[in-house]
């Protein structure tokens, strides 16, 4: 099977967001590794995710995790990612590490820590208005670790309560959208652990309001492309945190621990209108390099969801939907599997080549001296905020 044109100009738009925090150093609550030449500064974040985008044109925004990434100046921020070639894109709240937040932020009992997570997403939509981003990102560590510690009811009725107050200020053009996870920080419940729990909250805001799919966010064995097919029919997938899992939230390179998983996903997307230049599905990384190099394991991830989504393309729709309706079952996924064991590599380096960019980003970045610069250059960089 061979990557065809029609396949290339639909490759050829496809947009991949890159999380500062990526570039920061992370780790886990054993320890957090410093690699040299991390960024100090979101300026330096940006820089790097820049580099990602000049070797695979695959990535041409960068989103911002606030107060991670706070600066002073958001124009001359903008600015700077502009001269670097990318732009500023979705804006991450963060009420997970204040110790105000211990037993809550959106859900909390208390009106006033309520009202200061609450504050906190309209300094958010303040950023977005000067970055001209689209996004709000919200994802909360709210929960409870034993039975009866909360009222999980109540928490739910608050929730709703706050995001409306939110989602108020959120502007004709830009979004919120709402992430989903089944357990962590907390351990008992969450306050929005699955799909469906962030389609009602976010149902009941409008039309503006959608649900974000982290990919690491479901339990063991869960059909997430069921849950972007029913979120696409339903009109309400808004974004992606792509990255990969083996056991819990490991945030990994996309398609590391299971690049099929990954293939099912995109072909669920695509089947269901979320991909192309008509979709307003965003599709973005959330992950965080430990131990490799995160320049390098940025580039492997986009690569990654690029060629998932080329062998997704080269799905035979017509000739799958002839096997499907002559109930033709192993016809049907013999079609399914083609598609996930071509080897489309070959094609997109030379379609890559075609393009003035190298066949091997990969290669071409580690061939380029800038780890060896930035490593030469930056001492003391930033930890993602994540995981110590
Ligand atoms: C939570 C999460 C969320 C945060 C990011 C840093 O697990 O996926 O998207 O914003 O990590
Ligand atoms: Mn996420
Ligand atoms: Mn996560």
């Amino acid at each position: 099977m061979t990557v065809n044109a029609e396949t290339l100009l639909l490759l050829e738009s496809q947009a991949i967001e890159l999380p500062s925090w990526a570039f920061g150093n992370s780790g886990t609550r054993f320890k957090v590794f410093g690699t040299p030449g991390t960024p100090r500064t979101p300026q330096e974040k940006i820089a790097d995710a820049a580099q990602v985008n000049q070797y695979t044109a695959l990535s041409p925004s960068v989103a911002l995790h606030i107060p991670w990434d706070k600066v002073e100046d958001y124009d001359a921020l903008g600015a700077f990612a502009e001269d670097h070639g990318v732009k500023l894109g979705t804006v991450n709240s963060n009420t997970f590490q204040d110790d105000v937040y211990k037993f809550g932020s959106l859900t909390h009992i208390d009106p006033k820590v309520r009202q200061r997570a609450i504050d906190h997403h309209f300094e958010c939509i303040d950023v977005m208005d000067q970055t001209g981003s689209r996004d709000l990102k919200v994802w909360l560590a709210d929960g409870t670790n034993y039975p009866g510690q909360g009222d999980i009811r109540g928490r739910q009725d608050r929730l709703a309560d706050s995001l409306a107050k939110i989602y108020d200020r959120v502007g004709a053009n830009q979004r919120l959208v709402l992430e989903y996870k089944f357990f962590e920080p907390a351990f008992y419940h969450t306050d929005v652990p699955d799909w469906g729990t962030s389609y009602s909250q976010v149902s009941a805001l409008g039309d503006r309001a959608m649900v974000c799919l982290d990919t690491g966010h479901h339990a063991p064995g869960t059909n997430i492309e069921f849950i972007v097919a029913q979120l696409l029919r339903l009109g309400k997938l808004g974004s992606f945190d792509f990255n990969s899992r083996f056991y819990a939230d490991d945030d990994l390179i996309v398609g590391a621990a299971d690049p099929f998983q990954l293939f099912r996903i995109l072909y669920e997307v695509i089947r269901g209108g979320g991909y192309g230049p008509d979709s307003t599905v965003a599709f973005m990384l959330d992950q965080c390099h430990n131990v490799e190099e995160k320049i390098p394991g940025q580039i492997r991830s986009v690569l990654n969801v690029q060629e998932m989504t080329a062998r997704a393309l080269l799905v035979d729709n017509e000739a799958l939907a002839t096997a499907q309706m002559n109930s033709d079952v192993l016809g049907a996924n013999a079609i399914m599997m083609d598609a996930f064991y071509a080897d489309v590599r070959p094609d997109l380096a030379a379609w890559r080549e075609s393009r003035g960019l190298a066949g091997d980003p990969m290669k071409a970045y580690a061939a380029s001296g800038y780890q060896e610069k930035i490593s030469a250059d930056r001492v003391g960089g930033t930890q993602a905020g994540w995981g110590a």
